[in-house]
């Protein structure tokens, strides 16, 4: 080779492993940035008005989701690891190292959390229901031993809320102690649950009495449902809240879940509720927010292209909400998602497996219109 081909084919050398290095600053990210750094924060944007918090897993504490999380919301509210199944699994048991990290990750950043739920119906052990010889306590017909059973039932759940809210009472102020109690279609507009055919009303009771002796006059104590905006539900929810509180029971306030969809129900319904139990001298806080891209009774799937009219739609009404929210701020005290991002919701698998978009990031976490509105509900997006 000649002189000047080293040369030539030296310096080509060195422009291709400049080329190469160049690409990889480029592409070198960090892995706990969010997708879009350059956007603005929601929790910043709503730094006058409420928190806005998300609902996570122990999983999303690394990597891209935190990231998201951690621009965008101050208030993180466990999916599923708080529920009782999962932190009480048996009667000897508590399982915390994943509420832990939930609670770790928030103090990291200095996020508040939300408890959820200390009662359900659902995602509960069987064993808090089985009677001391291992039988279904509901199916007990001898009155003497059906009293016997309810004590016994109610013995678990005190020692059971006393122990979770004694371990978090510092680290969480905002407990959703009993989650979707009322249900229209059941006799008298109780839900039908074990906990109610086994003890009645006294459930309720005894758990927010035992979160409330536990926790300390600084924790605030909700009772959580969904459809509240449904004037049905919403009185039968507001005379029981009325006839707890007449006996003493220490409630706080409301949570409204909130699971919407881009038909229904009306802002004004959402609203009305909240002024419904702020009259009774309640807190509302909107605890688990997002609105599906279908109507509730609709089965079927657009698939992966999501039509742009059905995105601006849901722009639409995310920012008519959020105005509502901000113009009522004195009587909402926060704002909760049902996860953060469209990748991660249980709208993907509910009623049937298919693609919704309920939140305010896609699957990729970039913003949506939706995002937009709700930073600026003033701008009309028609
Ligand atoms: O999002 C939760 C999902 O991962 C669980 O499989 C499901 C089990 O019932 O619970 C979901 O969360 C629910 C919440 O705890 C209470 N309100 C309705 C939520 C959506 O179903």
């Amino acid at each position: 080779m000649s002189r000047l081909a080293k040369i030539v084919s030296g310096i080509m050398a060195g422009a291709v492993l400049i080329l190469i290095v160049a690409i990889l600053i480029v592409n070198r990210s960090d892995p706990n940035e969010p997708a879009q750094s350059d956007i603005p924060s929601l929790a910043v944007e709503y730094a006058d008005f409420f928190p806005i918090g998300a609902a996570i897993e122990p999983s999303q504490t690394n990597g891209l989701k935190a990231g998201l999380l951690k621009k965008h919301v101050n208030w993180l509210v466990a999916e599923n690891v708080m529920k009782p199944d999962s932190i009480h699994p048996a009667e000897e048991t508590f399982n915390w190292s994943n509420a832990d990290k939930i609670v770790a990750f928030a103090k990291e950043n200095g996020m508040e959390i939300r408890y959820h739920t200390l009662v359900w119906h659902s995602q509960v052990g069987a064993w808090f229901f089985k009677d001391s010889e291992g039988k279904p306590m509901v199916d007990e017909t001898d009155p003497v031993r059906q009293k016997a059973n309810k004590k016994l039932l109610l013995e678990r759940l005190d020692t059971h809320v006393r122990t979770i809210v004694d371990r978090y009472k510092n680290d969480i102020k905002s407990w959703d102690v009993v989650n979707e109690v009322i249900e229209p279609a059941d006799p008298d507009g109780m839900r039908a649950s074990e906990w109610y055919k086994i003890a009645g009303i006294d459930y309720i009771a005894t758990a927010f009495q035992a979160a409330r002796e536990a926790g300390g006059p600084d924790i605030k104590l909700y009772i959580n449902d969904y459809g509240t905006d449904d004037p049905r539900k919403r009185d039968l929810l507001y005379d029981l809240v009325k006839k707890l509180l007449d006996q003493g029971v220490p409630i706080d306030g409301v949570g409204h879940q909130t699971h919407i969809d881009v038909y229904g129900p009306t802002v004004e319904s959402i609203i009305e509720s909240m002024r419904k139990f702020a009259e009774l001298g309640l807190d509302n806080i909107v605890t688990e927010l997002d609105m599906s891209i279908y109507s509730w009774n609709d089965r079927s799937d657009y698939g992966t292209v999501i039509p742009e009219e059905i995105l601006a739609q849901q722009a639409k009404r995310y920012g008519e909400l959020f105005q509502a929210f901000r113009d009522h701020r004195e009587i909402l005290s926060g704002v909760v998602f049902w996860g953060i991002a469209d990748d991660h919701t249980w709208l993907n698998g509910f009623p049937v497996k298919r693609t919704n978009a309920p939140l305010l990031f896609d699957k990729q976490y970039q913003a949506k219109p939706a995002f937009w509105s709700v930073v600026d509900p003033s701008v009309k997006t028609d």
